[in-house]
């Protein structure tokens, strides 16, 4: 079996169609990475076609989609898609336009299907109603999630402690990056008790707990998501293997 790796960077609609169009009766390859393409609609269309190739492609693993311009309407085809389909374990819409009516699909894909185990929304808009359904999710139906990135979308206390609140009934949940949100002290105090009782590893998020005058504040710390890509250079084995998605995925999981 072999997997391949590919960056299309820097592809254009119509090529990233055809890439796309491609890859729905590709057997082999285990992870695309479609991030950051040139745009010229404003109209999803690159989305969508991810989308309709999600439904035919059996084998995908890892998917990156980040900067697609992607709104509310291309996560609806997208999570439409992906209901049905059992291998992607990697889901990366970070840096596109997704708000809290978008996260709802993303919330009921986590409910109906138990495949991701890494969600990566950073630099999205999902505020604290998009935290609160992607807590509910977790909270209440499972279990395979291990990652979940919400770094810069404009989430408040409310949202937050939702997220930490869901990470005290769902034990699968490892993995949680919150940085660039609107940390208040519930928040601060709720990640630094998850912190303090172990139920979240200090290498597994990117803030750090520290008390000044009796109240606890949260630093940044630089572990994030990203260095579960497979093809990230500092992810020592990529030399000796090949690229390899599932190589990500056991990352996360040996480190749980
Ligand atoms: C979720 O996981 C918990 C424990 O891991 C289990 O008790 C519960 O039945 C699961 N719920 C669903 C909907 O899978
Ligand atoms: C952030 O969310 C608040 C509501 O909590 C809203 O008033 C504000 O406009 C949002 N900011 C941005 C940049 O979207
Ligand atoms: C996190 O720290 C533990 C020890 O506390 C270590 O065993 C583990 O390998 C570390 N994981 C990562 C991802 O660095
Ligand atoms: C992919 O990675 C897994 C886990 O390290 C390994 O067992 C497998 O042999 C690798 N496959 C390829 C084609 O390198
Ligand atoms: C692995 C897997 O279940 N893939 C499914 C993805 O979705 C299509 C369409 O629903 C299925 O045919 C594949 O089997
Ligand atoms: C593993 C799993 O939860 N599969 C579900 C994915 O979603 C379809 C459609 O809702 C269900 O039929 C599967 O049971």
């Amino acid at each position: 079996m072999v997997s391949l790796l590919i960056c299309f960077c820097f592809q254009g609609t119509q090529s990233l169609i055809a890439i796309v169009t491609v890859m729905s009766h590709n057997k082999a390859m285990k992870a695309l990475n479609l991030n950051r393409p040139i745009l010229y609609s404003q109209e999803e269309e690159t989305t969508v076609h991810t989308a309709l190739m999600m439904k035919n492609n059996a084998c995908l693993m890892e998917l990156h989609l980040c900067k697609h311009e992607m709104k509310n309407f291309g996560v609806e085809r997208l999570c439409d898609a992906l209901y049905e389909n059992r291998s992607l374990r990697y889901l990366d819409l970070s840096c596109n336009k997704i708000t809290r009516d978008g996260v709802k699909f993303l919330g009921e894909l986590l409910k109906r299907n138990q495949t991701l185990e890494i969600l990566d929304l950073n630099s999205n808009r999902i505020e604290d109603d998009g935290a609160i359904y992607l807590s509910e999710a977790l909270a209440l139906y499972n279990r395979t999630l291990q990652a979940l990135a919400v770094v810069s979308n404009n989430i408040s206390g409310k949202g937050l402690v939702a997220l930490s609140d869901s990470m005290k009934t769902n034990m699968v949940l490892s993995y949680i990056y919150i940085w660039g949100n609107k940390f208040d002290e519930a928040t601060c105090v709720a990640f630094s008790d998850l912190i303090e009782n172990g139920r979240l590893k200090p290498n597994c998020t990117d803030v750090d707990p520290y008390e000044v005058d009796g109240h606890i504040y949260l630093a940044e710390l630089s572990h994030g998501l990203k260095r579960h890509y497979y093809w990230t250079p500092s992810y020592g084995e990529v030399d000796n293997k090949d690229a390899n998605a599932s190589l990500a995925i056991r990352a996360v999981a040996e480190h749980l």
